[in-house]
């Protein structure tokens, strides 16, 4: 079973597909099974990863999330330390919004290691940060800044940068716990201009929010924080 065809199937069919993303680091193995039920029902991908995850708890998680599920489980790392051979998927991200060459490509060149003999299906993905009112961890992490939400052109050029350069999914992110999420003024002037899927994450919080990014064109919404607590 491989994601991205799914996905891209998916996105020409205007399906739309939710992943619910777990940090591994406030993931509690012993609770999988009660976190797995309690999950939206439309809920159709599992999201893994943080921005900084200690050391083999990504692996732990992995495992936990499969014994309960048959969902995909796709890895979403900070760095490449988290990756593991037990996802179904790897987002190879490129954080193309910033100008840090260790999220461009330093990172990229340390996991060749690991997935030079791996199963895991690599995804490159167009990572882009867009200003979701106060700093995130991406930012803090990667040390570079976010795109305003008012410079709607930057992100649709950074978008098409993406596509251009052969990512296979351009990932709009205002940032775990963004005060607000990415405009669907932005949402809809880069699915208009790209060919490829979208996905879009960041302070989306309930239904209505939900709903406004996919009716502005999100093939995929990323929900986080609002599931943490459950
Ligand atoms: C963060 O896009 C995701 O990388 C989800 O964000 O935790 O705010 O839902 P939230």
């Amino acid at each position: 079973r491989k994601f991205y065809p799914e996905m891209l199937l998916a996105a020409e069919n205007e399906e739309k597909l939710l992943a619910i993303l777990i940090d591994p680091d406030k993931f509690i193995e012993a609770e999988a099974a009660v976190y797995i039920q309690k999950l939206p029902e439309e809920t159709t991908h599992i999201f893994v990863g943080g921005s900084t995850v200690e050391k083999s708890k990504t692996e732990k998680t992995v495992k936990a999330i499969k014994a309960e599920t048959d969902l995909p489980i796709i890895l979403f790392p900070g760095d490449y330390s988290q990756i593991t051979e037990t996802a179904d998927a790897l987002l190879f991200l490129s954080l193309i919004s910033g100008r840090n060459p260790e999220y461009l490509i330093g990172q990229q060149v340390k996991a060749v290691e690991k997935l030079k003999n791996s199963n895991l299906e690599i995804i490159p993905t167009a990572y882009i940060l867009i200003d979701g009112g106060k700093e995130c961890a991406v930012q803090r992490v990667s040390g570079t800044k976010p795109i305003s939400q008012t410079a709607i052109n930057t992100i649709v050029n950074t978008a098409l940068a993406g596509q251009f350069s052969g990512k296979k999914l351009i990932y709009l992110e205002a940032g775990s716990g963004a005060e607000f999420p990415v405009s669907k003024e932005i949402i809809s002037e880069v699915k208009k201009a790209i060919d490829i899927p979208l996905i879009v994450g960041g302070g989306i919080r309930g239904l209505e929010q939900q709903k406004k990014a996919y009716n502005a064109g999100a093939d995929l919404v990323v929900m986080g924080n609002v599931f943490e607590d459950l």
